[in-house]
């Protein structure tokens, strides 16, 4: 009679054991605007459809009017209480034009957390995800790799992937890289992911999957697996594409080992200039009901990235791997609200956007789910940047922390799953050494100097 208790118990423990360390799933949106399009003349509003649903987001985040009085380009900013609305006020579901429910569901059940920063633009960003550095600690501080520039993230980095290879984890890369390409060392199979279906540069053509070259006339096409230039990609929009690679990869997976998977899309980030909002158009004719063309493609940009969500916690599901995975969705950055691939998007109430040290190029819309949360369906107010993750998945995944080298990012772990306090007090926004700017928040407070493009990233877009 014991007997057969013990060995139930004893096939239940092996069974957690062979699962213990989670699966860690990251899925970045590019450019994912978080407020209403700007009546900025000249700007197509094409992001209009996005703002019931995103006015519900941000006041889901509760993000606040932190820099509402910094209209000095030097000064000290107090930065306002965040004041939350009840969990009830939460308005994640619901839009008017664009519904999102996957990325809801995820956010809903998950941890919002509020006070997420990140790099004020992609190759940055990607690099203080990657290696739970500051960029002005990796030389990454100063824009991104343009296509016929030879340089990428230094390689005596240790990465995220390779950290995880090294406990055990089968480690895949989907979609943009944008952390150097010049040579081969610099490209994803080679900095810790066993694979890697995507381009190597900053955006490309949903369809064509080819990128403007700056400086040039030229195009060059983009899409590859590994090394390999994967001619089969062209004609089929990468958002699918990407999204195929994932289920793909979940399905086919493994279980024994657990799986790290960094899902970076190229959506809602605009294609090239000539044709920058790009969508099937069955996905189109959904949105029959938004009167302007460019509001509908956009609309169906996000429909599509949301339907992606969905697709990759389904094969989750379906692969029994859910129950024990940590599912991250959020964005790179800002929205870009004018100038080069704007796509429209406000990020009021906050200040400034993409490439700015103002809240709205770098506090971005972030959530986390998972079983492993202790407090669930809550929002979090803790101080955060993107660096914190690498830490924060180490010690989620019960991984022996002493082993990682000294970095910036913080253990948010605790913070997320039990809501204590933030073990962070400040944060570095950036220090930019070629346009001369800088910002620091320390507690409620944030340190300001310089501006970038002679302050045409400081503007304050109001929504319509
Ligand atoms: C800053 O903005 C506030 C509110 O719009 C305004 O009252 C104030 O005069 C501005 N200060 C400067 C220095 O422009
Ligand atoms: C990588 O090399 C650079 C330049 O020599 C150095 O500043 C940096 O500290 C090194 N990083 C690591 C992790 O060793
Ligand atoms: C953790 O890593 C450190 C440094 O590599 C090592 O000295 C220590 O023994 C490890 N601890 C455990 C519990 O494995
Ligand atoms: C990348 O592609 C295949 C499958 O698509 C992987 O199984 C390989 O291991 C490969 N990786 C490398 C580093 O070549």
């Amino acid at each position: 009679m014991w007997f057969g208790k013990l060995m139930v118990l004893g096939a239940v423990l092996a069974a957690s054991l062979a699962s213990k360390k989670p699966n860690i799933i990251v899925i970045v949106a590019d450019d994912m605007v978080v407020e209403k399009p700007t009546p900025i003349i000249g700007v197509l509003p094409a992001l209009a459809a996005l703002h019931a649903y995103i006015n519900k987001f941000m006041r889901a985040l509760g993000r606040q009017h932190l820099d509402r009085y910094a209209n000095y380009s030097f000064e000290l900013v107090k930065c306002e209480k965040n004041k939350l609305k009840g969990f009830n006020d939460v308005g994640f579901h619901g839009s008017d034009e664009i519904p999102t429910p996957n990325i809801d569901a995820l956010a809903y059940n998950g941890v919002i957390l509020n006070s997420h920063y990140t790099q004020a633009l992609c190759t940055p960003s990607r690099s203080a995800f990657l290696t739970g550095k500051y960029p002005i600690h990796l030389g990454m501080q100063h824009l991104v790799i343009l296509e016929p520039e030879p340089w990428g993230l230094p390689l005596n980095e240790t990465l995220l992937p390779q950290h995880l290879k090294r406990n055990g984890y089968t480690t895949h890369a989907i979609g943009k890289w944008h952390l150097g390409f010049f040579r081969k060392e610099y490209t994803p199979t080679y900095r810790g992911f066993d694979s890697h279906f995507g381009y190597w540069q900053g955006l490309q053509d949903y369809y064509q999957h080819t990128v403007h070259a700056t400086y040039t006339s030229e195009y060059g096409y983009d899409m590859r697996r590994n090394m390999t230039v994967d001619w089969s990609a062209k004609g089929k929009y990468s958002t699918t594409l990407f999204t195929e690679e994932a289920v793909r990869l979940i399905r086919e997976h493994n279980v024994d080992d657990p799986m790290f998977m960094y899902l970076a899309h190229l959506a809602p980030h605009t294609g090239n200039s000539e044709d920058p909002l790009q969508a099937p158009d069955e996905e189109i004719a959904k949105f029959a009901h938004i009167a302007d063309p460019e509001r509908r493609i956009y609309a169906a940009m996000v429909s599509m990235l949301d339907k992606s969500v969905g697709s990759v916690i389904t094969a989750l599901r379906d692969k029994h791997m859910l129950e024990n995975s940590i599912i991250l969705f959020m964005s790179d950055n800002g929205a870009q609200t004018v100038g080069v691939h704007a796509n429209t998007g406000s990020n009021y109430p906050f200040r400034g956007m993409k490439n700015s040290p103002w809240e709205g190029a770098v506090r971005g819309v972030s959530a986390v789910w998972s079983p492993l949360i202790k407090k669930p369906q809550r929002v979090s107010n803790a101080l955060m940047h993107i660096s914190d993750w690498l830490p924060t998945f180490y010690s989620a995944a019960g991984l022996n922390k002493t082993e990682l080298p000294k970095m910036d990012g913080v253990d948010m772990w605790q913070s997320i799953s039990e809501g204590v306090d933030s073990p962070r007090t400040e944060l570095l926004y950036n220090i930019d050494d070629v346009y001369d700017y800088g910002a620091l928040r320390q507690g409620n407070w944030k340190y300001l100097y310089g501006s970038v493009s002679k302050g045409k990233a400081d503007a304050w877009p109001r929504p319509l």
